[in-house]
């Protein structure tokens, strides 16, 4: 491990007796929700992965270090303190250098999970290729790192804030695995299905735990999606979510807003037109994703490789 990173003990031992950890997102709760409910959706992320057996490492820069496996006061300080950079790849290496807190982004984390010997990592959605990046460029740098780092991650697929057919053509480009969590359509977050299909479905952990067993076998090193459904009660309707991001489109566009500031704004606002309603279904999703993710960990760790030797 490199001398910028700390571990805590108990992720620590979990890892070094192979047994299930799950990364989290420091972003998620500094520039995802409103104060006090991205506390509440931190903790209860690593309440449900214990649950399930496996040991949460939620993820982050506190002082110029990479914390892996925040304490309960480190996660409040992330939920109480909005004004924490959202950290990218590009971002680490400054912001740890000058000593300062960084919340990750999913790019972030994977780059931090990988460095730590950590497989696995629920969030809530991906960053992807946003609409009119035909002309803005606006590629979130999280396919990027899908495609260089070796993680998987459980998501409920992206937003249709997000160009969805565009940032599957990306991943495919990027030799980016897609599977689909009980599902043949790559899911759009607050709504089941977004229309495009995904390659590769799953019905259980062990299926899904044995494509990233094989995978890593074969020395494929790079990162892996595991799209999952919102859960069906906790669904948005379909085109009243979708009224809404239009809307906040447009109002990003009137604004000016551009670069990392872009997904922020874009959330906040659809939180605000929804009156909390896109709130309630972004943590419904994001505990369903923990709880799918610690699963999947776990059914890994209990995997025997394919042939002595491996
Ligand atoms: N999508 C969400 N909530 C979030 C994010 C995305 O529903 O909090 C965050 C994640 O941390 C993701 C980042 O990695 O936004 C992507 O930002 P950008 O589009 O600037 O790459
Ligand atoms: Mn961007």
């Amino acid at each position: 491990m490199n001398a910028y990173l700390e571990c805590n003990p108990e992720v620590k031992e979990a890892l070094e007796a192979g047994k299930p950890v799950v990364a989290l997102e420091t972003t998620i709760i500094s520039h995802g929700f409103n104060y006090p409910e991205n506390l509440d959706c931190a903790q209860t992320c690593e309440r449900v992965i214990r649950e399930e057996g496996a040991v949460p490492a939620t993820i982050g820069i506190v002082r110029g270090k990479i914390k892996i496996g925040l304490s309960g006061e480190e996660i409040r300080y992330f939920a109480e303190h909005r004004e924490v950079p959202k950290c990218s790849r590009r971002d680490a290496a400054a912001i740890i250098a000058r000593g300062e807190y960084g919340a990750g982004t999913v790019a972030a984390t994977m780059l931090f999970a990988s460095m730590a010997g950590i497989r696995f990592f629920a969030t809530g959605g991906i960053g992807g290729v946003h609409r009119g990046a035909q002309q803005t460029f606006d590629i979130s740098a999280d396919l990027e790192e899908l495609a260089r780092t070796d993680v998987a991650v459980v998501c409920a697929g992206a937003k249709s804030i997000l160009d969805i057919p565009l940032t599957l053509e990306y991943l495919e480009t990027a030799g980016v695995t897609v599977l689909g969590f009980q599902t043949g359509e790559f899911p759009a977050f607050y709504t089941r299905k977004s229309g495009s299909t995904v390659d590769y479905r799953v019905e259980s952990a062990e299926e899904a735990a044995r494509i990233v067993k094989t995978k890593t076998e074969l020395g494929i090193q790079n990162g892996l999606l595991i799209t999952v459904p919102i859960p069906e009660k906790d669904e948005l309707n379909p085109v009243y979510i979708n009224d809404n991001i239009v809307r906040a489109l447009e109002a990003a566009e009137n604004q000016e807003i551009r670069g990392k500031a872009t997904t922020p704004f874009l959330l906040a606002e659809l939180h605000r037109t929804t009156g909390g309603k896109s709130v309630a279904a972004n943590k419904a999703l994001v505990f369903n994703n923990s709880r799918i993710a610690a699963k999947i960990a776990a059914a890994y760790c209990s995997l025997q490789p394919a042939s002595p030797g491996l």
